[in-house]
């Protein structure tokens, strides 16, 4: 049985590689709602709606447990798909609390949609977090559409992220978080603008380890004996995922087609 995973587009394709990397011997389904992208800059019904439909189809592929690689569709659906499906189900969270941890950081950037950092889960997020550090929303309105646009980092995106950057005065002494999965394929990028002077965190090694505590926990992980491709790993233990592995371990689906 495949894991399930979603997202409004290819963002969660960042997720879906940490995944194949942590679990390597897992098969996975990924669905890109394409169609209807950006979630972001929906209403949270919308949004609920979108979820509750794509849930549907992974659990009709028989997903064994699902992950909503989108920080906007856990803000607004997570408790729900819980409460209506019996599998494994695991979210994003903006990395804030290991943002806010760091050394030598007076600021935490948080970018996001407008929706995750509008929504009641972000405020009770940082509410739970004890600290004098300042944290910053900067919501990022049309971001994923331009990276949806240039399939990642292309002239628009760029100037995008300049005037952005330059508006909130990012420099050394700041933390920035990024809070949408599409955002990670920006990661070298802003480190760039930035000259190296910023860190950068996400959420998706957290998201991925959870999945495997959980997978653990309902026994649900495949063991060593199916674990085929374990010659697979260079002396580095890096892992050198084949195309014949991809192609019969992941499958990826959009809306669109
Ligand atoms: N990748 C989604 C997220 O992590 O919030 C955003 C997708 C969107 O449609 N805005």
């Amino acid at each position: 049985k495949p894991i399930g995973v979603f997202d409004s587009g290819l963002g969660g394709i960042s997720v879906l590689a940490q995944m194949i990397t942590t679990l390597p011997e897992e098969r996975y389904l990924y669905f890109g709602d394409s169609k209807n992208a950006p979630y972001g800059e929906k209403t949270r019904e919308e949004v609920l709606y979108y979820s509750k439909s794509v849930a549907q189809k992974l659990l009709d592929q028989n997903a064994k447990a699902m992950v909503v690689a989108c920080n906007t569709a856990t803000s607004a659906a997570i408790s729900d798909l819980r409460s209506l499906y019996n599998i494994p189900i695991i979210g994003m969270e903006p990395a804030v609390k290991p943002a806010v941890n760091m050394e030598n950081i007076h600021r935490v950037v948080v970018m996001a949609t407008p929706f995750t950092l509008r929504e009641e889960k972000f405020h009770e997020l940082v509410r739970n977090i004890d600290t004098n550090k300042e944290i910053l929303k900067l919501p990022c309105p049309g971001l994923v559409q331009l990276i949806e646009q240039e399939g990642g980092v292309g002239a628009k995106v760029l100037e995008y992220l300049r005037k952005l950057l330059g508006k909130a005065s990012i420099g050394k002494g700041d933390v920035i978080v990024l809070g949408c999965t599409h955002y990670v394929f920006l990661t070298d990028t802003i480190k760039q603008m930035l000259n190296n002077q910023v860190p950068l965190v996400h959420g998706n090694i957290g998201t991925v380890l959870q999945l495997k505590n959980q997978l653990k926990k309902h026994q649900l992980i495949l063991g060593k004996k199916n674990a085929s491709i374990n010659q697979n790993f260079d002396k580095k233990n890096k892992l050198l995922i084949s195309k014949s592995h991809l192609k019969t371990r992941v499958q990826i689906l959009n809306s669109h087609q």
